[in-house]
């Protein structure tokens, strides 16, 4: 018996509560139980005794019951339609005024002892943090409905595919949940008989961060949510089962549950490279994800598999293997133009979910950054009457599109594949304004390893708190790694001994800024200059210098052809700055201090060997 079968056993008695699904409508299925698997059945009556919902709604994810959701969340005010002409099947969400971000202070990793979890993670015991939470839903869905939603993360029949089931009292959970998840009959499927599906409880509670709880409990494949319905807080199995849970699975079964994005470069000979890229969040990774190169780059097609997460493992021919476990995007809108990502924009034209952008009467909506002047009669995102003298912001600086992949006109056809694509080279990346260089290739794969985990990045509006600070963000993974962050650098560099043809390591940096503020690089699309260069290392066609700081590109090997800008701006963003090295890596003892008892010993070697080469 585990320690939530305890709790659950002195909270609930023999109670009994009937948990066949209704609608309300006795000639309409919707909402009745679809799943035989015991393993769900008693777990749902459980967590409905312990919620006492009015109803227990079954989703099967169909488009009947897309429908009769969307208009129930339209008739409640809990979605606003947007003009249908305009938009088709778009939606306008605002949430609380409380509730805009991911709250990493409310974010725990309840396991056995808190040297598990590690020294980055807040940290609870389970019994004590299923006896708080379980307390706090007591009774929590009394007069409402709790939606049962099956969902499948990954490719069906991939052998990397998850199951999870949420249960959630918010009807904007069920649309995100199946926008962003592959939903429904699918997930049963995958599952069979099995028990071994993630378990996840969602309440909404008051909405209060008094009352906001994340919690993950990954030695049983459960998460618990309370008092948010902010998605990346409640879309469960995006943060909390894909990274939490799945980087403590991906150690226990030999494989890696990363925060990167996934890309195929076509080249015109239509010969195909596949990278991730683990950036902070709110750093480009959709932008970078969907890049239209320029023209100079006529005939090259970059290819989007994933913009937030990767789930990788050797394949059969040695090569790391990679896919996207999610099935849509759930992006930061402010910025997004037909300007700086087309496919975005292109997604989020229709079936999206907007939430906390401007809204204009009539259905419209807009954002900072959006092609066009904002329309009359705009209301930001908190609702209230908004103009370009108002001082404030009109769309939340987190605000998000969630939008289905299929929208996506570059779409990787092997997006679907249950072996995924094959990994050549990986990324690692940050926001900022000095010091680190515009790019450059790492030596081998420890000390990649040592490059990623010393990643630092500004802060931005994805979390809530202060914005614009360094901090370090190993693999860009602070917020989401589901155990001891020492482990998991420490697992890494064990995937090194599984992985016969390791990808290649790189670091990228498209904030530097000059000396007058403004960025040394023009980023977005011609971020293609840089990578068309990783693509040509990781394929062995180009040299490269040795440098303290790994291998560089001279600046003359980096295309600037059809670009208006100056190389020397180009020397300025290569270049290594010895003394401001030397304060970064003294920079990097914060990292190294706090993981001390658990940080691998490879990365002091590597951080010795750096400051023996400056
Ligand atoms: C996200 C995040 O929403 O990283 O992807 O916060
Ligand atoms: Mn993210």
């Amino acid at each position: 018996m585990n320690y939530s079968e305890m709790v659950l056993d002195r909270i609930l008695h023999n109670s009994t509560l009937q948990i066949e699904g209704r609608d309300g409508m006795s000639d309409n299925p919707l909402g009745t139980r679809n799943t035989q698997n015991q393993g769900i059945i008693s777990w749902v009556e459980r967590m409905a005794q312990i919620c006492q919902p009015e109803q227990v709604f079954w989703c099967d994810g169909s488009v009947p019951e897309n429908e009769f959701l969307t208009r129930l969340a339209a008739e409640r005010g809990v979605l606003i339609p947007l003009d249908q002409e305009k938009w088709p099947g778009c939606y306008y969400h605002r949430s609380e005024i409380n509730d805009v971000a991911r709250v990493e202070q409310c974010t725990y990793i309840c396991t056995p002892s808190a040297d598990e979890a590690g020294p980055t993670n807040n940290w609870a015991a389970p019994a004590d943090m299923y006896s708080k939470l379980y307390g706090l839903a007591q009774g929590a869905m009394r007069g409402r409905r709790m939606y049962v939603v099956p969902y499948l993360m990954g490719p069906p029949g991939s052998s990397l595919a998850k199951v999870g089931i949420e249960l959630t009292d918010s009807i904007y959970v069920v649309l995100s949940m199946r926008i962003m998840t592959r939903m429904g009959e699918i997930a049963y499927r995958q599952l069979g008989e099995s028990e071994g599906f993630n378990r996840g409880l969602h309440c909404m509670l008051d909405v209060s961060p008094e009352r906001r709880y994340i919690a993950h409990f990954p030695q049983d494949n459960t998460i618990i949510s309370v008092g948010s319905n902010y998605g990346g807080n409640v879309l469960l199995g995006k943060k909390c089962l894909s990274l939490r849970i799945g980087s403590y699975l991906g150690r226990q079964e030999g494989w890696m549950a990363e925060h990167m994005l996934i890309l195929g470069v076509e080249d015109p000979q239509g010969e195909k490279t596949y990278v991730a890229a683990a950036f902070p969040s709110a750093c480009g990774k959709t932008n970078f994800a969907m890049l239209i190169p320029p023209k100079r780059f006529a005939g090259w097609k970059v290819w989007t598999v994933g913009d937030d997460i990767a789930w990788m493992r050797p394949g059969a021919d040695g090569r790391l293997c990679a896919i996207n476990p999610e099935n849509g995007y759930f992006g930061v809108v402010p910025g997004t133009s037909y300007r700086s990502n087309p496919n975005a924009m292109e997604s989020m034209k229709r079936d999206t979910i907007f939430t906390n952008v401007a809204y204009a009467s009539g259905g419209d909506i807009w954002w900072e950054g959006k092609d066009n002047p904002p329309p009359e009669n705009l209301f930001d995102w908190q609702g209230r009457p908004w103009s370009s003298s108002s001082g404030e912001k009109a769309a939340h600086p987190n605000s998000r599109f969630c939008s289905p992949v299929t929208n996506n006109p570059a779409l990787d056809p092997k997006f679907g594949h249950p072996e995924g694509v094959p990994i050549s080279g990986i990324i690692f990346g940050g926001r900022r304004a000095t010091v680190l260089p515009l790019v450059f290739q790492a030596f081998n794969w420890i000390h990649g390893v040592y490059v990623g985990a010393t990643m630092g990045s500004e802060t931005t509006a994805a979390a809530a708190g202060a914005v614009g600070q360094v901090r370090r963000d190993p693999m860009a993974m602070l917020p989401f790694c589901g155990y001891n962050m020492g482990a998991y650098l420490g697992h890494w560099l064990k995937m090194r001994k599984i992985i016969k043809r390791p990808p290649k390591i790189f670091h990228v940096n498209w904030f530097r800024k000059d000396r007058n503020g403004r960025f040394l690089w023009p980023g977005f699309g011609d971020n293609m200059r840089v990578l068309k260069w990783i693509i040509d290392r990781c394929r062995g066609r180009v040299g490269a210098d040795e440098t303290p700081l790994g291998w560089m590109p001279a600046a003359s090997d980096i295309d600037l052809e059809g670009l208006d800008y100056d190389r020397a701006r180009l020397e300025e963003a290569l270049g290594i700055d010895v003394e401001e090295w030397k304060k970064e890596i003294l920079a990097q003892d914060e990292l190294f201090l706090r993981l001390h008892n658990d940080l691998p010993s490879e990365l002091h070697y590597q951080r010795e060997l750096l400051i023996s080469r400056l």
